[in-house]
């Protein structure tokens, strides 16, 4: 009777603290967003993603949060998709790829334009340059210049420097997107 009792409690218990949360990546095509999402659901680099037709949604769970992932391709054909995909999500990440400096303007372009659709008003953003084991690649810092961030004041910002690859500032990335799902700053 005991064990009975406590299987219950558990199971409310994990009712009651189980997170679940929805997270929407966009950016240009190449800059690593589903490399990423192979990443964090698996821990593994898979070399050669094929560029993403549509979108692929990935769900995983990471202790009791359990993240719906929306990973939409990048190419200019599927970028009046990421409005859509981007309503009412807990957090968007923006992914650039750090070390193509001719895709920067574009790149820009593309979330600023985001930024403005006034049903994403208020969502927090994430923008993480990745492929920083490239030596060309722009650090944190130069990326909040180069992408204007300081000039975003509606809404929650951070940016980090990453490699998909290496999975270097993966586990930041993670904690800052977990804290969005539970609601904290
Ligand atoms: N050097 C390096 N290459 C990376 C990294 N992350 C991804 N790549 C490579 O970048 C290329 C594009 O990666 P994808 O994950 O397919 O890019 P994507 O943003 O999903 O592209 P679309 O689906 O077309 O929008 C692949 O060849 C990856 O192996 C990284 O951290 N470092
Ligand atoms: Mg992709």
């Amino acid at each position: 009777m005991a064990s009975i009792i406590h299987s219950i409690l558990e199971w409310l218990r994990s009712l009651f603290f189980k997170t679940e949360m929805e997270l929407t990546l966009v950016g240009l095509q190449n800059s690593g967003k589903t490399t990423l999402v192979n990443v964090i659901a698996s821990g593994q680099f898979i070399e050669d993603s094929i560029p993403t037709v549509g979108f692929n949604m990935r769900k995983v769970t990471k202790g009791n949060v359990t993240m719906k992932l929306w990973d939409i391709g990048g190419q200019p054909r599927f970028r009046s998709m990421w409005e859509r995909y981007c309503r009412g999500v807990n957090a968007i990440v923006f992914v650039v790829d750090a070390a193509d400096h001719s895709k920067l303007d574009a790149a820009y372009t593309e979330l600023k334009a985001l930024l403005e659709k006034p049903q994403l008003a208020n969502i927090p953003i994430l923008v993480l340059g990745n492929k920083n084991d490239l030596e060309e690649a722009l650090t944190a810092e130069q990326l909040i210049e180069v992408l204007h961030l300081k000039t975003i004041t509606n809404r929650e910002v951070s940016c980090y420097s990453i490699s998909a690859k290496n999975q270097v500032n993966i586990d930041v990335t993670l904690q800052w997107l977990i804290k969005k799902g539970k609601g904290q700053k």
